[in-house]
């Protein structure tokens, strides 16, 4: 009975890791911002926080691509324009823009760009791109999580394939009833 407890909670914490990811992106660097970072668009709310800005610790010098986890929407209100870029070391990125159903309320991997970065503390700034008028309500965007690539290790894609085939198998019913019978 202990193994299939341990086993079961194994199986948890391995969907865990995969999950906590962009699928079907394995990263170099996680960070889970603390404290999450957030802008409201120029003119469009009393908080005027249309900029903001923290350190993160990156141990590999080089331009990395940054993939961040952003968060949309307001219980009943339409915000239109959640939107921002991202500067880093005077870098700016494109614009990410406001998706799906920008109605709805919605928390989506968004690709950043490509930042040039230096070993040790480099500072994210996170830029609002909405202005009010001619756009309505406090269209405030919150980013809570990064995942960082570095573009100067190459990537196998065979080895991605393989991680998302082995993350998938294992968040099986039938895989882990295979797994637990095997170990009594
Ligand atoms: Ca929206
Ligand atoms: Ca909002």
């Amino acid at each position: 009975m202990k193994k299939t407890i341990a086993t079961i909670m194994m199986l948890i914490a391995i969907t865990t890791i995969a999950t906590a990811q962009p699928a079907g992106t394995i990263c170099d660097l996680y960070i889970n911002l603390d404290p999450n970072m957030w802008v409201v668009g120029d003119g469009c709310h009393n908080s005027d926080r249309t900029t903001d800005s923290q350190a993160i610790t990156v141990p590999e010098a080089g331009n990395h691509q940054v993939i961040g986890l952003v968060h949309r929407g307001n219980p009943d209100q339409c915000q239109l324009k959640e939107e921002f870029y991202t500067t880093i070391n005077g870098v700016n990125g494109s614009i990410v823009t406001d998706k799906e159903n920008p109605c709805g309320e919605a928390t989506l991997w968004e690709p950043l760009g490509t930042f040039p970065f230096t070993t040790g503390d480099n500072t994210i700034h996170m830029t609002t791109a909405a202005q009010c008028p001619p756009d309505e309500l406090a269209n405030s965007v919150e980013m809570t999580e990064l995942c960082i690539i570095y573009e100067d290790i190459p990537e196998a894609p065979e080895f991605s394939s393989l991680a998302i085939a082995l993350a998938a198998l294992l968040t099986t019913p039938a895989f882990a009833y295979l797994l637990v019978k095997r170990r009594e």
